[in-house]
């Protein structure tokens, strides 16, 4: 490959002053910021630790193995174990790391510190004293909902108060990130934004969009109600804001790991970032079709007429195209380096990457399974295909091949150098960190195949199959399936537990031999790239007014029809 070397791959030298982008790898994170960054994975993590241990209790319950009786009274019952893996794991690991990994991308990727620290810190406890709020009512057994906590399932008004607080210290920490890009920009005009820290900006501004849809639903209805102040609720009307915010929501995790694939990933296999332009477009169509897909979550919901339901699955075929200029051209970033590295052949070059590097290995083993939850949420998308796997559990084989694996091991992946970075200390024995890759990917097949097949053959989601009397005998072999898939899916999380606290307890290194943030260079020099890539305003014009057609009619509809019917039940001891 000699594109790096052909013309047209560099700028204009006739407009010298746009073209001096600051020394991106040059800033050094102050040691606040290190440990500021650390607090972050640290709750994330522990988030995870705790939250995974739920996992294998339910895997084992479906062959019949019981043992949540072991946690007793910490833990009552199946869905109080399970509400707090979805809680912990879905929304705690994930939202927690996706801060704080952003901030690292910003500052790094701006070359600059925040502008207004204190905002971050202020956003940063609030989503801990959100937490605290949140697990008080869970471990009480006063909230369990699940994590979709769907009315009229009803939970005390401390766990609506504190995922309430998680999101807003969110979008608190969001704002810092703002200013800091506003404030560079002003230091730097006519200069591209450097990916890694637009792409975390992009998201933390599609998320404040979407997290609206949540935030009146809790303000308006479901807190009053578990205060007492108001006696019914509306079901439907709840779950339409609910899907408002639970479908960007997982793009809110996907985005992470896009930034580290595309901005990140190539540098650690020794090549480029094959297109800057298509890497930024990708995170604008995000921005603007992430949000109006929701009722492709409520396709069998009565409240919604079957118009909306088809312009929505009609747009989240829409999100399938930046995944797929995702998988293009980080594909073709990693051909880039492992050619470079002296890989050939058509597909001979997928062993000329660096598989060794847990952190690779990680991420390129995300990735390989997102093909196949890829694949699934197309099937979940179509309309008819819908109505045979909803509510079974296919649906969640599809989110642990996404948001478990695409998101999660490929955060796992970037934990691996992430930490030795900030704590400045060696990773650990790098060969258990790969068979914890590598575990979990065995172990995800397994487990995720198993439920996709059970879903297909009927079984339903969110119910402890152990215990239930009409399990016919063809199921039997694909539960066990969940079971084992469960056990690998144990050890490869508490190895990653094991390799995190001995990473803590390594020796510190001296400066010089710190391990970099790995921030990929792109083949065309990011100068090239249109100026309406790199502008927020036309893109966020967008999704309003597409979030307004989509949504606008049915919402205003169901709101002028709220029908608050719904009591629940009044089993809130506080
Ligand atoms: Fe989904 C349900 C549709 C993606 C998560 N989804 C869920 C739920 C969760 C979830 C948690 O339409 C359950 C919610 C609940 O509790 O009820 N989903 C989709 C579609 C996509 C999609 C169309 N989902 C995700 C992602 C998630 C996630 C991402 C988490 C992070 N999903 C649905 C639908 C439902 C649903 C319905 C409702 C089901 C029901 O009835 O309840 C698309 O965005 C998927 C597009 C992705 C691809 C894959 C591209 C592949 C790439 C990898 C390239 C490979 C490389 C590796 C680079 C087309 C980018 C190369 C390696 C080498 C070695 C060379």
């Amino acid at each position: 490959m000699t594109l790096i070397d052909e013309p047209g791959m560099e700028p204009d030298p006739a407009e010298p002053t746009k073209t001096t982008a600051p020394a991106k790898e040059g800033y050094e994170l102050t040691s606040w910021e290190r440990k500021f960054i650390g607090w972050h994975l640290a709750v994330a993590i522990a988030a995870l630790m705790i939250g995974s241990l739920m996992g294998p209790l339910q895997a084992f319950q479906f062959s019949g193995v019981d043992l949540y009786g072991l946690l007793d009274p910490v833990i009552e019952s199946y869905y109080q174990g399970l509400t707090l893996h979805g809680v912990l794991n879905a929304l705690v690991w994930t939202t927690f790391f996706i801060v704080g990994f952003t901030m690292l991308t910003t500052v790094k990727g701006l070359g600059r510190p925040l502008t207004h620290p204190q905002i971050n810190k202020l956003g940063f406890w609030v989503m801990v004293v959100g937490l605290v709020t949140t697990a008080i009512p869970i471990l009480t057994n006063s909230a369990t909902v699940l994590y979709t906590f769907y009315p009229p399932l009803k939970a005390s008004w401390a766990f609506y108060l504190g995922l309430t607080l998680v999101v807003v210290g969110s979008w608190i920490e969001g704002w810092g990130f703002f200013l800091t890009l506003r404030q560079w920009r002003q230091d730097n005009p006519g200069v591209r934004s450097p990916f890694i820290a637009l792409g975390g900006i992009i998201n933390a501004a599609m998320w404040q969009i979407a997290t609206l849809g949540v935030a009146v639903e809790i303000l308006t209805m479901l807190l009053p109600w578990s205060l007492g102040i108001i006696d019914n609720t509306d079901p439907t009307l709840a779950r339409t804001y609910f899907w408002f915010t639970g479908h960007p929501l997982v793009y809110f995790w996907l985005l992470p790991a896009y930034v580290s694939w595309y901005g990140m990933l190539p540098k650690q296999v020794g090549g480029k970032l094959f297109s800057d332009s298509l890497a930024r477009l990708a995170f604008w169509m995000f921005l603007i079709v992430s949000v109006p897909v929701g009722f492709h979550h409520q396709f069998t919901d009565p409240g919604v007429p079957v118009t909306w339901k088809w312009i929505h699955a009609l747009l989240t075929y829409s999100v399938f195209f930046p995944s797929m200029i995702t998988a293009f051209t980080v594909i073709a970033s990693l051909e880039y380096g492992a050619r470079k590295r002296g890989g050939q052949g058509l597909v001979g070059w997928i062993r000329a990457l660096p598989w060794p590097d847990p952190s690779v290995a990680a991420q390129l083993l995300a990735a390989i399974l997102f093909v196949f939850g890829g694949i699934g949420g197309l099937t979940n998308a179509s309309y008819n295909l819908n109505l045979v796997i909803h509510n079974t559990a296919w649906v969640p084989g599809h989110f642990h091949l996404t948001v478990a694996s695409a998101v999660t091991l490929s955060f796992i992946g970037i934990s691996y150098w992430m930490v030795p970075h900030l704590a400045k200390r060696p990773l650990w024995s790098p060969k258990i960190a790969l068979v914890q890759a590598w575990t979990w990917f065995v172990g995800m097949i397994v487990f995720s195949n198993a439920m996709h097949v059970l879903g297909l053959l009927g079984a339903p989601r969110r119910t402890p199959l152990g215990d239930a009397t009409y399990v016919p005998e063809e199921w039997d072999g694909h539960l066990l399936r969940v079971s084992i898939g469960g056990a690998i899916l144990l050890v490869s999380v508490l190895l990653y537990g094991l390799v995190m606290i001995k990473t803590m307890r390594q020796p510190k290194l001296a400066d010089a031999d710190v391990p970099e943030v790995p921030i990929a260079e792109s083949i065309r020099h990011p100068q090239l790239t249109p100026v309406w890539l790199d502008r927020f305003k036309p893109w966020l014009i967008g999704a309003g007014a597409l979030l307004l057609i989509a949504y606008g009619p049915q919402l205003v509809d169901q709101i002028i029809n709220m029908n608050l019917n719904a009591p629940g039940p009044d089993f809130t001891p506080w």
